[in-house]
């Protein structure tokens, strides 16, 4: 108790403290965990991509906030350096989401590249679509300028747009674009296209309706790159499909790439990212073993057709077709590393103590983004070689263990940092002993004791996580 009522000062402190001049934060200890804890900032309009820039600072998109923040380490205090309007962003899904530098940031490039959801359409209706520009970062006035459009007319949905973009070590883009949230709540008549693939008309045309549940990967121009696999006959920016929701990707050891994807009511999954193949979805969730889930396509229901169907979670209508994981197969198919967590058939998710936001209490986390500790070098030695997962659901990081050759996670997952918040992402400081994560501004967190909550412990912050050798 005595944790939150600490927490509780340090908002109160914090709340004003919007200005360059603020005072420092106070730290306390976290039991049981080798950490200090102390709310960095406060005051973010939903920040999502956080991420430690050679300058020093951490920089945060703001989804809805439309801003790109520096945040000090050392004090928390924040500028502005961008606020972009022509970001569209609601409440949902969309707004202001990945952020990337090149390698050489800062050391003979100032380009920083964006991707957000923006209206193509000039009169009232919205036409909601996704873009990656770069702009390029003034060191002096600490000000991002000169938008280029290396992408525009990428879909872009309220639900699952993933969102997350990186510079790899070959110096292209990778870019996750989720499969739009279909199949489900309010758009269970919309198909999922995770499976789909472009023409070469397509592709000549700049058609990009197919990139959806895809990892693509640019030339930091945006064109495609030579070197791009081909599928089905076609080269595109597509780099491996049959992703649902993986809104977490990072570059590990070896060069090799990881997604944190988002499952159903279960299976969440840790993929090794490899070039080309397919990862499943939507007629594999997890592992392809059948248990609690099978594909149910209600777009395909015709007598009735699906818009006169009402949307069951639990229940598929007789009309929707439906397909077994093991019915399903493909010479490209790649298994998940990992899934947090697989439930048997016959599983209840119906718990009772979460009411009408059952989906809160199901199985799955909600792997909002994922980092990599290298096995190297300094910070908690438990944490050496591992891949960080945040939680959206359930306010913690989880730690996954990889093998020495950094191929497959070994062990079990381990929790840290429980708090009741939803969290975003995260960075690691150089030397590895601090842990900042970002957290959403607003919704469901839990279930903590017992019941979920929308009354969030450190909305629209940074969290920071120090590593304490010493205890
Ligand atoms: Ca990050
Ligand atoms: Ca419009
Ligand atoms: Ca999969
Ligand atoms: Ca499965």
């Amino acid at each position: 108790m005595k944790r939150f009522l600490a927490l509780a000062t340090l908002l109160v402190l914090s709340a004003t403290g919007c200005t360059a001049s603020q005072e420092k934060p106070s730290s306390e200890t976290r039991s049981g965990e080798p950490f200090t804890f102390r709310v960095l900032t406060t005051g973010l309009a939903d920040p999502w991509e956080i991420t430690w820039g050679p300058d020093g600072f951490l920089w945060v998109t703001e989804k809805t906030g439309k801003r790109v923040t520096r945040v000090n380490p050392s004090d928390g205090s924040k500028s502005t350096v961008i606020t972009i309007s022509d970001v569209y962003s609601t409440e949902s899904q969309d707004g202001l989401l990945g952020m990337a530098f090149p390698g050489n940031f800062l050391k003979g490039s100032n380009d920083v590249y964006l991707a957000y959801t923006y209206d193509a359409d000039p009169g009232p209706a919205v036409d909601r679509r996704t873009k990656i520009v770069r702009y390029t970062y003034d060191p002096a006035a600490h000000r991002l300028s000169r938008p280029v459009d290396l992408i525009t007319g990428l879909s872009a949905s309220t639900d699952h747009n993933s969102g997350r973009l990186l510079v790899g070590p070959d110096q292209k883009l990778y870019y996750s674009i989720g499969d739009q949230g279909n199949d489900q709540f309010k758009r269970f008549c919309n198909p999922i296209r995770a499976q789909d693939l472009p023409t070469a008309e397509d592709v000549g045309n700049r058609n990009w309706t197919t990139y959806v549940g895809k990892v693509l990967r640019l030339n930091l121009d945006g064109s495609i790159p030579s070197d791009n696999p081909v599928i089905r006959g076609v080269r595109s920016h597509i780099y491996s499909y049959g992703h649902r929701n993986p809104q977490g990707l990072v570059f590990g050891p070896g060069g090799r790439l990881f997604s944190a994807e988002h499952g159903p009511k279960a299976d969440d999954e840790i993929n090794l990212i490899q070039v080309g193949k397919n990862y499943g979805w939507p007629y594999v969730s997890g592992f392809k073993d059948d248990e609690s889930y099978v594909y149910g396509n209600w777009s395909a229901s015709t007598t009735p057709p699906c818009a006169s169907l009402h949307y069951d979670n639990f229940a598929i209508p007789p009309s929707v077709p439906q397909q077994r994981e093991t019915d399903w197969s493909s010479p490209d198919y790649v298994e998940p590393l990992k899934t947090l967590y697989t439930v048997p058939n016959g599983y209840n998710f119906h718990d009772p103590a979460c009411g009408d936001q059952s989906y809160i209490c199901w199985p799955s986390i909600a792997p909002s983004s994922v980092d990599y500790m290298p096995a190297e070098q300094g910070g908690f030695e438990g944490w050496r070689n591992s891949l960080l997962v945040t939680s959206l659901k359930n306010g913690a990081l989880y730690c996954l263990r990889l093998t020495q050759d950094g191929g497959s996670v070994q062990g079990d997952i381990t929790q840290f940092f429980k708090t009741t918040n939803r969290y975003r992402d995260l960075a690691l400081s150089p030397d590895h002993r601090a842990v900042y994560i970002s957290t959403d501004s607003t919704g469901l967190s839990g279930p903590k004791f017992g019941s979920p909550t929308e009354k969030l412990d450190n909305p629209g912050a940074i969290l920071e996580f120090t590593y304490d050798g010493s205890r």
